[in-house]
């Protein structure tokens, strides 16, 4: 029988690192802004409450989903931070090329990531419906930003 090279209590599942000396940048799309707004507001106050500081986290904005590519980038270009987190909803009801976008960003920011010297969290949520989508960012399911703000944390340095 063979042997565990690996003690599996060695590794930690559930602990979030201190985040008071790290920096962040966050790209908000202005599209579906009471969602996109509220999806902000869980990343920036998670990472506020893991210790990161409010002039260390940098928020731009964007017009729409498609933009987070060429915003994400930029601040991959830019420097000085230690991850980056993408922000948008995508709505299909509201959206004839629903499809195009998602794949769109979601291919762009995969490629990113292979490139990048820094994680880029993707934080898009793509809904069915407006109700899916509050659902998401702040309502029964949780707030999707949170998320990202954790996983920025556990990545950040990697
Ligand atoms: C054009 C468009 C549409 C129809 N729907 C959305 C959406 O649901 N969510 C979103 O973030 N952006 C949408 N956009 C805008 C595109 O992402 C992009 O801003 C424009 O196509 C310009 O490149």
């Amino acid at each position: 029988m063979a042997t565990a090279l690996h003690n599996l209590s060695e590794y930690d599942f559930n602990s979030i690192p201190d985040a008071s000396n790290m920096c962040f940048g966050i790209v908000v799309a202005e599209w579906n802004p009471e969602i996109t707004g509220a999806l902000l507001e869980g990343a920036v106050s998670t990472l506020e409450k893991h210790g990161a500081l409010p002039e260390n986290i940098h928020v731009k904005t964007v017009p729409g989903s498609f933009e987070l590519i060429y915003g994400a980038h930029q601040m991959t270009l830019n420097g000085g931070f230690d991850a980056i987190i993408i922000l948008g909803s995508v709505i299909r009801g509201e959206t004839p090329h629903f499809d195009y976008i998602c794949q769109g960003v979601t291919a762009g920011i995969a490629q990113l990531n292979t490139k990048s010297e820094i994680p880029i969290i993707y934080g898009l949520l793509t809904t069915e419906d407006l109700q899916q989508a509050k659902d998401r960012s702040g309502g029964k399911l949780g707030n999707k930003g949170d998320e990202c703000a954790i996983d920025a944390i556990k990545m950040a340095k990697f």
